[in-house]
């Protein structure tokens, strides 16, 4: 699979692509990024690529002709060729990195790994003309909704999101068709050696050897993790009828479903040891 990224910044880039897993699939011919930087495509000395926008206002917007011009260098002739599997350009797939996007999630990576040249767009600027998306931009992706400076980090982003799914991109490492088994769940948490450390001790289960004891507990312990920071998600995963028992185990231990203790009798008071401190008050010991 081929990534091309059209940026004005492509320094950025040095680096995050080189390094890991993705300079690795990069050196094994399994994956092709190249930057192309939208500078070069300008005609005038200074090699202007943003301009003033028509009708006012503030900010700069990013000029239809460097980026024409360079996407005429990747697909020669595409305005006259006839549109082929419904993107703008025959033989390419355009995402334009935009907080205006819709938010890149795991399915849309998975739609992303199946195309053999994706094209990626990031924005460094207010805007871009408007026709320069209505005649190149197939889909706007964003990665979240918080600001950022541009849409370079975003595009590193959606690069490692999807080259993961390629096979033989992850090599030794976890196969992501193995995360389809927990899919729609957090992961449940996993610990090493030693069995105690400064007394903080692997629960016992996972020392017990029993593997049954051992799966039903990282499963209830994944479906708690999600109750606790992710109850969304639970709404979407696919639940066996063992998850059902596992998450109204959760529930009963809460308290959910009858009155707890707590509601009853209101917040419990301090106990004698603390010696009329409140817990979490009080200045931090600094490190
Ligand atoms: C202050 C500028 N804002 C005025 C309404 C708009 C704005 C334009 C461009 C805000 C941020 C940016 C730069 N961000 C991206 O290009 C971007 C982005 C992001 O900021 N968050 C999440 N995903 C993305 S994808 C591209």
């Amino acid at each position: 699979m081929r990534f091309d990224v059209l940026t004005l910044f492509p320094e950025m880039f040095r680096g995050p692509l080189d390094a890991s897993i993705l300079g690795r699939a990069r050196q094994a011919g399994l994956i092709d990024i190249v930057i192309h930087d939208i500078r070069d495509y300008a005609e005038d000395r200074h090699r202007t690529a943003d301009d003033y926008p028509y009708g006012g206002g503030a900010g700069m917007v990013l000029k239809p002709g460097p980026v024409f011009r360079l996407v005429d260098s990747l697909c020669p002739g595409w305005e006259k060729a006839p549109r082929g599997t419904g993107s703008k350009i025959p033989g390419l797939w355009l995402v334009y990195l935009t907080p205006q996007g819709r938010p890149l999630d795991q399915a849309t990576a998975r739609r992303l790994a199946g195309v053999d040249r994706l094209v990626l767009l990031a924005g460094h600027y207010e805007g871009t003309d408007e026709r320069i998306r209505e005649a190149l931009v197939d889909e706007e992706l964003s990665i979240g909704d918080y600001v950022l400076t541009g849409g370079e980090i975003p595009a590193m982003v959606v690069i490692d999101a999807v080259a993961r799914l390629i096979p033989g991109v992850l090599g030794q490492e976890v196969s992501p068709l193995e995360e389809s088994f927990t899919e729609g769940l957090l992961e449940y948490p996993h610990y090493t050696r030693p069995a105690d450390f400064r007394g903080l001790r692997v629960p016992e289960v996972l020392l017990s050897g029993n593997h049954e004891r051992v799966r039903r507990w990282r499963r209830k312990e994944s479906i708690r993790r999600t109750l606790e920071r992710r109850p969304e998600l639970l709404l979407q995963a696919r639940l066996t009828r063992e998850d059902h028992q596992l998450l109204r185990e959760l529930l009963e231990e809460s308290g959910a479903g009858s009155v707890s203790a707590e509601a009853q009798a209101g917040p419990a008071a301090p106990d004698g040891d603390e010696e009329g401190r409140k817990a979490g008050s009080g200045p931090d010991q600094a490190c």
